[in-house]
């Protein structure tokens, strides 16, 4: 079924291994007698690059032949991973590189395990926009993703004594997989001053001028989709002192000093990725970076549009934008800007330009993560945008006034700005009243949204303006690149690989639940999944983990609301329970590998304090002669993707425990069923709709719902509150210094007995350990947990993000794939 797709790939072994040859010694002018794995690496990478180049060129020759309405996915993050196997794999072409390969000596995954992951993003909103790319080639979709071509990416972590230690991720080195355009740049400006203008008639217009200008310079990614010959584009914009006439000045009048350190200046905006996620902290030069993308890519939209000599009207019937959270949202007051000063379009039509080509997708409700700008920095940095926005402002509090007459409080709540001192610019208002469709990233979270944090938006423009569309991941990634045989296995049963690009058809293998062949095959990949993670974790932290122990896995961001203090503090309550068993009642148990990963923010204090306890909680455990195999506690260091794709595979039981009504989604939860482990979980996020879907016996829940949680933060406030007793068991030990310096763990304790325990984990912590009581049970009757997971994996076919760009499509973007021959 590939032949009609390989037009471009590799016919034979021998077609392949000639290329990658002559990349070793031309491309990169080595012999074939001293090239290493990274050498192979770079050969093989560049040999499936010139096919993808191929294809790339045909994809945007057709788009714009065709001149459909595109899609740009506008995202801060794009967390990528590895680009070698998701290429040949969605070419089509991963046997051929394998046996090509071993001709000429290497292993493939030796190979593949040279590259650098792309991880220019913090987490789960990140890895979102690389799904979405991934789906949106796949589907044929004429979809353009723009961010900014971080020259680090989220730092990479070490743990040293217990601590996370912060590393530069410099990951640029040479890149195969992006393509400079140095001949694409664009001049953004910052700084300098709003000038007003009158004309004859009376006609007032305003020119933006004087301040800087940064130069912004295309770097391009080519996005294979699977199974097809689309080869979608991701453009990222990285910054350069601008090659005016002003270097040169200082240049020649001996300003050398001077010359380069504003050059550098420049530079500095396309640095770093801010590491933190879900936390504001309204630096200059976040915004100066949101700005700086935001521009470029408006030009380059524009640009496009421009080139069709279509009427401005058009615009929203030939482009969809969507903003990925608030962080592109000055792209609404850039394309006004645009149509209104450069383009000389009045206020009212071009805003309705504006409004009918945005969309906004909200990914929080956590108030700290959401975005606000201070007047006086927006002022300085982009004088007339500011204005612009205040513009925006009035004419939309008119519109509110006229339908709610004499409502002062509601025009105040509902108003772009703050009053407070200094005043702030509201993102997430500013976007909806920019966009024309508002959505959320699962049902309870949509719900949440329109009933807390924009409530009196939906009074004001009606329930149809917001709109849910559920996360969602790409099981090509996810499933058949991190879990090839388990694909295989499942192919196998269907007939074929089709369920890679309809995941509902995955329902089929539901026949085969009690197929006793087919449940211990399925349960030996998830062993030798096991039994690889095993590997990984004694060869990188020294630890041996029985790959026939319960695997317990919670691996993302580390933050007080995913709430891993939960699951250490379960941990350490296990601990203190084998320690008080004789013998013969250890022997019952049922032994548990419990692993964590992730990346606390930097300057977030609480979230390393529990990093540190994890790994003092493992150190002592780990040692304990007395526990043996029955508890493990693992920390792997520098969770990323790469290491997703060996973790997700290998878990029985993840962990989603965030306190109910605070992760907006979660995607790892859908990884993990995919690949047949189950989940602990509260009733959060797209938890809800994973029990749905395969139903309440297959899902392990707990703890406090939503609607609950406001009334008992109330009752912690006013009447104070009882600490659970196992949990204040736990928390003694910690104060009799089991785990090393007990102060070292004092303020996350007071966090909880002193500070109103904001996250629940002491009401939540009976519910949880009684669940987890179940899950041994459980896991003792294997046959039963198997079954549990195959009809899972069964009933996943709506998270794919196949699915989720479908709706998109349909129902904000109103865009249609474009036909492929
Ligand atoms: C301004 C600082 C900042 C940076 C990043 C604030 C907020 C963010 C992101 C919106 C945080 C994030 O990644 N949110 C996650 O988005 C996922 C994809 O929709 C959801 O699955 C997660 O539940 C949500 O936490």
């Amino acid at each position: 079924t590939w032949k009609k797709y390989s037009a471009t790939g590799f016919e034979h072994k021998e077609e392949f291994e000639q290329e990658f040859v002559r990349h070793i010694e031309t491309t990169l002018a080595r012999s074939l007698y001293n090239c290493d794995d990274l050498a192979a690496y770079y050969g093989t990478a560049l040999a499936f690059r010139d096919r993808l180049i191929i294809e790339w060129n045909k994809t945007q020759q057709r788009q714009t032949l065709l001149d459909q309405k595109r899609v740009y996915y506008l995202s801060l993050e794009f967390l990528m991973g590895r680009a070698l196997d998701n290429a040949m794999l969605n070419v089509g072409k991963k046997d051929t590189a394998r046996e090509g390969l071993e001709d000429l000596g290497f292993r493939i995954e030796d190979v593949v395990n040279q590259e650098h992951d792309a991880a220019l993003g913090n987490g789960g909103l990140g890895r979102l926009a690389a799904c979405f790319l991934d789906s949106m080639a796949t589907l044929n979709y004429p979809a353009w993703g723009y961010g900014l071509r971080y020259r680090y990416g989220i730092f990479k972590q070490e743990i040293v004594d217990g601590y996370q230690v912060e590393i530069p991720d410099y990951w640029l080195d040479f890149n195969p997989w992006e393509f400079p355009r140095h001949d694409i740049t664009v001049d953004i400006q910052f700084y300098g001053q709003s000038v007003r203008h009158e004309d004859e008639d009376g006609r007032v217009t305003y020119n933006w001028q004087g301040g800087e200008i940064v130069q912004a310079v295309a770097y391009d990614v080519p996005i294979p989709g699977y199974g097809t010959t689309t080869t979608n584009n991701l453009r990222l914009w990285s910054s350069k002192a601008s090659s005016g006439e002003f270097d040169f000045q200082k240049f020649n009048a001996g300003e050398y000093e001077s010359a380069v350190s504003d050059q550098q200046r420049a530079e500095t905006i396309s640095a770093v990725l801010y590491p933190n996620d879900n936390l504001d902290r309204g630096k200059e030069l976040r915004l100066k970076q949101q700005y700086f993308w935001c521009a470029a890519s408006l030009y380059d939209i524009v640009r496009r549009f421009k080139k069709t000599n279509r009427a401005w009207l058009e615009f929203p019937d030939q482009v969809a934008i969507q903003l990925n959270d608030t962080h592109p949202t000055l792209a609404i007051v850039e394309l006004q800007r645009i149509l209104v000063d450069q383009e000389g379009l009045e206020w009212d039509e071009a805003w309705k330009i504006v409004v009918g080509t945005f969309g906004y997708t909200n990914h929080t409700v956590l108030p700290e993560a959401l975005e606000k700008w201070s007047v006086p920095l927006m002022e300085h940095l982009l004088p007339r945008h500011l204005q612009i926005i205040y513009d925006i402002n009035l004419f939309f509090l008119q519109d509110v006034e006229k339908k709610f007459p004499d409502d002062r409080d509601l025009l105040a709540r509902v108003s772009i700005i703050e009053e407070s001192r200094p005043k702030m610019v509201r993102m997430a208002y500013l976007a909806i009243i920019g966009s024309h469709k508002v959505n959320g990233v699962a049902e309870l979270h949509s719900d949440l949204i329109k009933t807390t944090i924009f409530k009196d938006f939906v009074n004001i423009y009606g329930p149809d303006k917001f709109t849910n569309v559920t996360n969602g991941i790409t099981p090509r990634r996810w499933l058949h690149q991190a879990n090839p045989r388990l694909s295989k296995l499942i192919a196998s049963k269907l007939g074929g690989y089709d369920f890679l690009t309809d995941l509902t058809l995955l329902d089929g293998i539901e026949h085969f639940v009690d197929d006793k062949e087919f449940r211990k095959e399925w349960a030996e990949i998830k062993t030798e999944n096991k039994k690889r993670l095993a590997k990984h974790i004694k060869d990188t932290t020294g630890y041996t983990v029985n790959p026939t122990a319960l695997f317990d896995v919670q691996v993302k961001r580390i933050h007080e609301y995913k709430r891993q203090q939960l699951n250490i503090f379960g941990v350490i309550h296990r601990y203190l329970k084998i320690k008080s068993m004789t013998p013969e009642e250890r022997k019952k148990l049922v032994p548990r590998v419990s692993i964590f990963g992730g990346k606390a923010a930097p300057g977030y204090w609480m979230a390393k304090t529990i990093i540190h306890l994890i790994n003092k909680v493992g150190q002592v455990v780990n040692n304990d002669s007395d526990i043996g195999d029955l508890l493990k506690v693992i920390f792997i260091e520098d969770y990323n993707v790469s290491k997703a794709e060996i973790i997700v595979p290998a878990s029985d039981i993840s962990e989603h425990i965030s306190t109910a009504g605070t992760e907006a989604s979660g995607t790892s939860n859908m990884k993990f069923v995919l690949n047949g482990g189950l989940i602990i979980g509260t009733c959060d996020g797209a938890n809800i709709e994973i029990t749905r879907e395969i139903t309440e016996s297959n899902i392990f829940l707990f703890g406090n719902l939503a609607e609950d949680v406001e009334n008992l933060r109330e009752t912690h406030r006013y009447k104070g509150f009882t600490l659970d007793e196992d949990l204040a068991k736990v928390f003694e030990s910690i104060r009799s210094g089991t785990f090393g310096d007990a102060n070292a763990f004092e303020s996350l304790i007071a966090s909880i007995t002193d500070h109103g325990d904001y996250y629940l984990v002491s009401d939540d912590f009976k519910s949880y350990i009684q669940t987890q009581e179940l899950v041994d049970e459980d896991f003792q009757k294997q046959d039963e947990w198997i079954a549990k997971s195959i009809s899972s994996v069964a009933r996943m076919g709506f998270f794919s993000t196949d699915r989720v760009i479908d709706e998109y499509a349909e129902s904000i973007w109103n865009v249609e794939p474009l036909v492929v021959e």
